[in-house]
């Protein structure tokens, strides 16, 4: 009655669990698992559940997680917390991932094992309910592959999940458990080669690493990178050059991509790139399964990002994935301005149920508790958002793009 229809031909699941939203990872972390309330009460306002099958996640199995992640690694996901991490710390299994540098007692130390900490300012800090919560977005992405391997869906939703830049025995850049590489190895039981593409505005290191001596999945990342900033940094986390393309020597040369972008990129250049390169890796590599990783800091407005896009254009990028026709695994990510990041998966799960364009730019039912955050425009309208729209100079030439798509060929 609304406009909103189920699809036709193909089923969506969506796989969430309310738990992971009461997490905070400190109080001006740019991390907020709240913005996966808001994306879950605009889904539900519009009437997208009656869309597609809503699975309650189930959290992930510590056997699940060891498939890539270290062992001790795992133990200690599964049990800390701000109250035992000192404790765990001082544990004989866990001294040598201790960094050499730190020497105890550990009250006086920042870093722990792991690239984990307990001080506020940490990428990666341990805190309340964290096990939960890691244990929670790695069961509703498992759950989401499975519905893939089982031909139970055709596109799978897992919105908390995404976390690319986590290590085999390390947390990195606000990633705990790399649910995308235990996905991908799922996946692999049944599909012959799967394509991975990145669309958060940071490099997916973690996934690109996991898979670097393996031809059976080919990784493929758009990311912000550039030069030293003024402050001697580059833009996180550092890696995924347009030379970074798989181990050397090994097998799984050639199978990683990266598309390196300036700072500032539009949605009409952000669409030439995206489209020329994912087609041709597409036609070359024939993937049998798709992973789609969505993080949202690439919109314009992003707290940490530095692009320009729009949802429109975001949302884009998945249709031209769902329009391949291949099983299809949806996952979130990065997205730091929160309605934002809610508007945008939002609309992308109305895009993949075929709701793209039934969304009207009021929310139909006032179930939202802080309404006045969702005033204006639920979807792109093709447009900046020119309250949020940051000052950056646009670095992109097309010129420069045109030069990358054509060093990509092959
Ligand atoms: N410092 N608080 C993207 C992951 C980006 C590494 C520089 C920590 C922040 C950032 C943390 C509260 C994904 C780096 C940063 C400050 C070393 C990054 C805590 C603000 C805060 O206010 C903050 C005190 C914090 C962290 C900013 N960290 C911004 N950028 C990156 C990691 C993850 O989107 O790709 C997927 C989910 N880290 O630049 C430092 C080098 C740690
Ligand atoms: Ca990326
Ligand atoms: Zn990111």
């Amino acid at each position: 009655s609304n406009g909103i229809t189920r699809p036709k031909g193909h089923k969506v699941s969506f796989h969430y669990n309310s738990q992971v939203e009461d997490m905070h990872f400190g109080k001006t972390h740019p991390m907020k698992p709240w913005r996966l309330t808001l994306t879950k009460h605009l889904v539900l306002a519009y009437g997208l559940q009656h869309t597609m099958e809503t699975h309650l996640a189930l959290p992930a199995t510590s056997a699940q997680v060891q498939a890539f992640h270290d062992p001790d690694y795992v133990q200690f996901l599964s049990e800390v917390s701000p109250q035992t991490f000192k404790a765990l710390c001082t544990q004989p299994r866990y001294q040598k991932f201790i960094p050499a540098k730190h020497d105890p007692p550990y009250d006086a130390v920042e870093l722990g094992p792991f690239n984990l900490s307990t001080s506020p300012g940490a990428d990666c800090p341990v805190f309340d309910g964290m096990s939960t919560y890691l244990f929670l977005y790695t069961g509703a992405t498992l759950a989401a592959t499975n519905q893939l391997l089982t031909s139970q869906s055709d596109i799978a939703i897992s919105w908390s999940g995404g976390l690319h830049h986590a290590h085999k025995a390390e947390a990195s850049g606000f990633c705990y458990i790399n649910d995308i590489v235990l996905s991908i190895l799922d996946l692999l039981h049944l599909f012959p080669r799967v394509l991975y593409i990145d669309i958060d505005v940071h490099h997916g290191d973690g996934v690109e690493e996991a898979f670097q001596r393996q031809p059976r999945v080919m990784t493929l990342s758009y990311h912000r990178y550039g030069p030293y900033d003024e402050t001697g940094h580059r833009f996180f986390p550092g890696t995924g050059s347009l030379d970074d393309n798989g181990l050397k020597g090994t097998v799984g040369e050639h199978f990683a991509l990266n598309v390196p972008i300036p700072s500032g990129i539009d949605d009409r250049q952000y669409k030439y790139l995206f489209e020329s390169i994912t087609s041709r890796a597409i036609d070359a590599y024939k993937p049998k399964a798709i992973v789609l990783q969505c993080g949202a800091d690439s919109l314009g407005g992003d707290r940490l990002g530095q692009f320009n896009i729009n949802i429109k254009q975001h949302g884009e990028c998945v249709s031209f994935v769902k329009k391949q026709g291949l099983p299809l695994l949806i996952l979130g990510g990065g997205g730091y301005t929160a309605r934002n990041v809610a508007r945008a998966w939002c609309h992308e799960t109305a895009l993949a149920t075929d709701n793209g364009s039934n969304l009207p730019d009021k929310i139909p039912i006032d179930l939202i508790p802080r309404p006045q955050a969702f005033t204006g425009r639920a979807h792109g309208d093709g447009q900046l958002f020119p309250k949020f729209q940051r000052d950056h100079k646009n670095d992109c030439v097309d010129s420069e793009l045109e030069m990358m798509v054509k060093r990509l060929e092959w």
